[in-house]
C-alpha cells in the first residue's frame, strides 16, 4: 500500500527534490508552497495520482487549513511530514539587520513549522508515522550574519529532540536533518535575487544538491520501523569548520 507524505516548500530546491524522490519510491505526496504554477507543473510531471498540490503560505493558518482540511481521500491519511519550507533573509550583522526579515524567518522557520506539526501530530500518532525536520548546520555552528537564521534552526533541532521525548512509546519517528551548503534558490532568496552572490558561494565548490538531501530524507523515511535517526548532519566535502575570531585593539 502506498504511503502518504506532506512536504512543505515543494516549489523549489530540497522540497521539490523530496517530492520527486519519494514519488519515485512509491509514496504519494502532498506538495505545498506559495507558487501555484510550480506545484501544478509538479503534478503535471509526476501525475495527479501521485502528487496533490496544496497552495498556501505556511504562515497563514486559515489558508493552510482550507488547503489541508478537505484533502482528496487518497491523500488524507498522512504518514510522513517533511517540514522543509524555510528561508534565510539577509547576511548583515545583527546590529544592522532588518527586524522585519528577522520576524519573517521566525514566523516561517519556527512558528509555522510548530503549528503544522501540532496540527498533524494526532494523525501521525494514530498511524505511527514520522516527522522529518530540515534544520541546518547553522543550528550548531554560528557564523557572522547567521544570527536569527541560525537561531531558528537551533530551535528546529531542539524541537525535534523534544518531540522525540514526548512521542516516546508512540512509534512515531522524528529526525532533524542538518545540511551544510546545498545549491538551491536559498541564496537568491537570502540576498534578494543577487545572482552574483549565488555564483560566489557555490562556484567551484561542488556543493550538495537538493537531490542529495532528498535521497537522505527518503532513506530516513524508509528505514525499518524500529530505527530512528535523531539528527543527521551532512556537508559537501568542500565545506568544513573554521576557527573562532579575535578582535584586537
Ligand atoms: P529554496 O529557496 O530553493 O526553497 C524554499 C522553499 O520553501 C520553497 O519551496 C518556498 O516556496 C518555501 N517557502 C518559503 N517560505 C514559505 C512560506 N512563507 N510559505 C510557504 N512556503 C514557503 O531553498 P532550499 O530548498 O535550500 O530550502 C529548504 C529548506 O532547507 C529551508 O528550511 C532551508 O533553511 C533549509 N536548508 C537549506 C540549505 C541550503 O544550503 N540550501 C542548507 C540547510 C538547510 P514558495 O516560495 O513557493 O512559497
Ligand atoms: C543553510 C546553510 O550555512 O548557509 O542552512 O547557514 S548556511
Amino acid at each position: 500500500m502506498s504511503r502518504t507524505a506532506l512536504v512543505t516548500g515543494a516549489t523549489a530546491g530540497i522540497g521539490e527534490a523530496c517530492v520527486r524522490n519519494l514519488v519515485a519510491s512509491g509514496w504519494r505526496c502532498i506538495a505545498t508552497g506559495r507558487r501555484a504554477e510550480r506545484l501544478e507543473a509538479l503534478v503535471a510531471d509526476l501525475g495527479a495520482d501521485n502528487v496533490h498540490a496544496a497552495v498556501f503560505d505556511v504562515r497563514d493558518t486559515a489558508a493552510r487549513d482550507a488547503a489541508l482540511d478537505n484533502l482528496p481521500q487518497a491523500f488524507a491519511r498522512i504518514d510522513l511530514l517533511v517540514n522543509n519550507a524555510g528561508l534565510a533573509l539577509g547576511t548583515a550583522p545583527a546590529q544592522e539587520a532588518n527586524l522585519d526579515d528577522w520576524k519573517t524567518m521566525i514566523e516561517t522557520n519556527v512558528t509555522a513549522l510548530v503549528s503544522l506539526t501540532h496540527k498533524l501530530l494526532p494523525g501521525l500518532v494514530e498511524r505511527k508515522g514520522a516527522v522529518i525536520n530540515i534544520a541546518s548546520v547553522a543550528a550548531t555552528y554560528p557564523y557572522p550574519g547567521g544570527n536569527v537564521y541560525g537561531g531558528t534552526k537551533a530551535f528546529v533541532r531542539q524541537f525535534t529532540l523534544g518531540l522525540r521525548s514526548d512521542l516516546h512509546g508512540t512509534g512515531v519517528r522524528v529526525t532533524s536533518i542538518e545540511p551544510g551548503m546545498v545549491e538551491t534558490e536559498f541564496t537568491l532568496v537570502r540576498t534578494g535575487g543577487n545572482r552574483e552572490a549565488h555564483e560566489r558561494l557555490y562556484g567551484g565548490a561542488q556543493p550538495m544538491t537538493a537531490g542529495d538531501i532528498a535521497e537522505t530524507v527518503r532513506w530516513v523515511a524508509e528505514l525499518p520501523p524500529h530505527l530512528n535517526i535523531n539528527t543527521l548532519e551532512l556537508m559537501p566535502v568542500s565545506q568544513s569548520y573554521a576557527g573562532f575570531q579575535v578582535a584586537r585593539e
